[in-house]
């Protein structure tokens, strides 16, 4: 299990290992780091990886055997294969956030040179030491961007000119993130086509929820829940600011669709997917999600559940930071995941709610700048803040409010980096 420490990576290593899974989790824990200096946390405090693995063990008996590693780091990755000797490597270590890899030249170059090295380094181990394992990558369904026509499950079959083949489906990624995924796909498909590897390429829709059953065993063993401008995906976002009072963010006209999926879905999937693996020298792709909506419809979702205890909620519509079609169609397949046996958590409001529970439980640790103006734009990359060399931005300061009230801070009192990247 690679990206351990993560929001997903760590949900789905308790869920394998309650399955009966033998899991080693790596991770550089690079995420906390860039946490740090873009000063953004958790909504959910989370216990360090060597207190994680202890607690587990000392609730279920079960061992996760951590390791901290860079994936970039080509001898530490193929002595791990070697050593090991996997069945499968379930691939979530890299940079996931698109406005972090759209902030500048020195934000899209990292995001590239972690993901498309950690994997490549992943690709020469397992061609090297363990031919058979089965490589679980999980890629984006960002990767297709939004056309015109259906989205099919990886492929596409074209007939030209009279003539006809399976090709790959035509992608227009959205950002230089959405891109390194790409890249991803096309250099884990060539392997697999030249050295006979196995691979599934998840390509999952934008997660929400934080509860599993594992992670709710107990509270030390709480996944993180991102919601900045950074690092918070859009349904989270809005459960957040909805439970703060705050309005809720929808960027441009709010018609942009994507596929959604919860948290108890994804770990569900990337079991199915590593208990029916791959055949020698397949490559395939699953789209990982189970519903689909605008942003518009899902802010809407969240103004009704509160509505329905009496509770008023705002929706603005922002000017769009990012470069993207706004009114769109929109209609992907995702029927293979279902097929090994899915049975999909469907967005209720009882979902909504418990994300808002959660919230207000821990209110405290938000900054509600966070939540208002996005702070990276695509045409013009990060603002005043990002722009400094970074030896000369200041240190970041975390925000931690004595009361359990979150307050709206002015610019003025509040002298963190978060303030002065606006
Ligand atoms: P996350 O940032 O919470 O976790 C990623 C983890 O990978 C972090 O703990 C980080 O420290 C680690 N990591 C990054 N680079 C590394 C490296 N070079 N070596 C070792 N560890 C490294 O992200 P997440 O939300 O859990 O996402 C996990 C994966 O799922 C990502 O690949 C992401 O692209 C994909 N994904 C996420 C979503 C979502 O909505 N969260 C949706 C679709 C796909
Ligand atoms: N959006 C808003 N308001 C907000 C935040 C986002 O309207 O406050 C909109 C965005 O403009 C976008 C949509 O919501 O149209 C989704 O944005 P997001 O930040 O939730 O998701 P995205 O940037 O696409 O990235 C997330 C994860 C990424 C994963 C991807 C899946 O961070 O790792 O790959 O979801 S997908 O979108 O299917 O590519």
């Amino acid at each position: 299990m690679l990206g351990v420490d993560g929001y997903l990576g760590w949900a789905t290593a308790l869920h394998l290992s309650q399955a009966g899974h033998d899991v080693v989790g790596i991770d550089s824990l690079v995420r906390r780091r860039w946490d740090r200096e873009c000063g953004t946390q958790s909504l959910i405090p989370i216990k360090s990886m060597p207190q994680r693995v202890s607690l587990w063990k000392g609730l279920t008996g079960r061992t996760i055997r951590w390791r901290l590693m860079d994936l970039r780091n080509a001898r530490a990755v193929s002595e791990l294969v070697r050593d090991i000797q996997p069945d499968a490597l379930i691939h979530f270590a890299e940079q996931r956030s698109a406005p972090f890899s759209m902030i500048d030249l020195e934000h899209a170059a990292l995001t590239q040179t972690n993901n498309l090295v950690g994997t490549l380094n992943l690709l020469f181990a397992l061609r090297d030491y363990a031919p058979r394992a089965h490589l679980i990558k999980l890629g984006t369904m960002g990767e297709y961007g939004t056309p015109n026509i259906d989205i099919e499950e990886g492929f596409l079959t074209i007939t030209h000119n009279g003539r006809q083949d399976r090709l790959p489906f035509p992608m227009q990624p959205g950002s230089f993130y959405h891109l390194s995924k790409l890249h991803d796909s096309h250099n884990i498909q060539f392997a697999c086509r030249i050295w006979g590897l196995r691979a599934t390429d998840l390509h999952q829709g934008v997660v929400y929820g934080n509860h599993t059953d594992e992670v709710a065993m107990h509270p030390g063993l709480a996944t993180r829940l991102d919601f900045d401008a950074i690092w918070g995906t859009v349904l989270n976002r809005f459960c957040i600011q909805g439970a703060l009072g705050l309005p809720l963010t929808v960027y441009g006209k709010g018609g942009q669709t994507r596929g959604f999926l919860d948290i108890r879905d994804t770990v569900a999937c990337v079991r199915l997917a590593l208990e029916h693996p791959a055949a020698e020298g397949e490559y395939r792709v699953f789209n990982q999600f189970t519903e689909q909506f605008s942003v518009k419809a899902l802010a809407e979702k969240v103004r009704d559940a509160r509505a329905a205890h009496g509770l008023k909620t705002r929706i603005v519509h922002l000017p769009n930071p990012r470069v993207e079609r706004e009114v769109h169609y929109y209609n992907a397949k995702h029927q293979k995941l279902l097929d090994l046996g899915l049975r999909p958590h469907y967005l209720g409001d009882t979902l909504i709610e418990s994300v808002i529970d959660v919230v207000e439980q821990h209110a405290a640790r938000v900054d509600p700048v966070e939540l208002e103006q996005p702070n990276v734009d695509w045409r013009r990359g990060g603002t005043a803040g990002w722009r400094q060399p970074a030896e000369s931005r200041p240190r970041p300061v975390v925000l931690m409010s004595p009361d359990s009230k979150p307050r709206r801070p002015s610019p003025a009192a509040v002298p963190t980096r978060v303030a002065q990247r606006r």
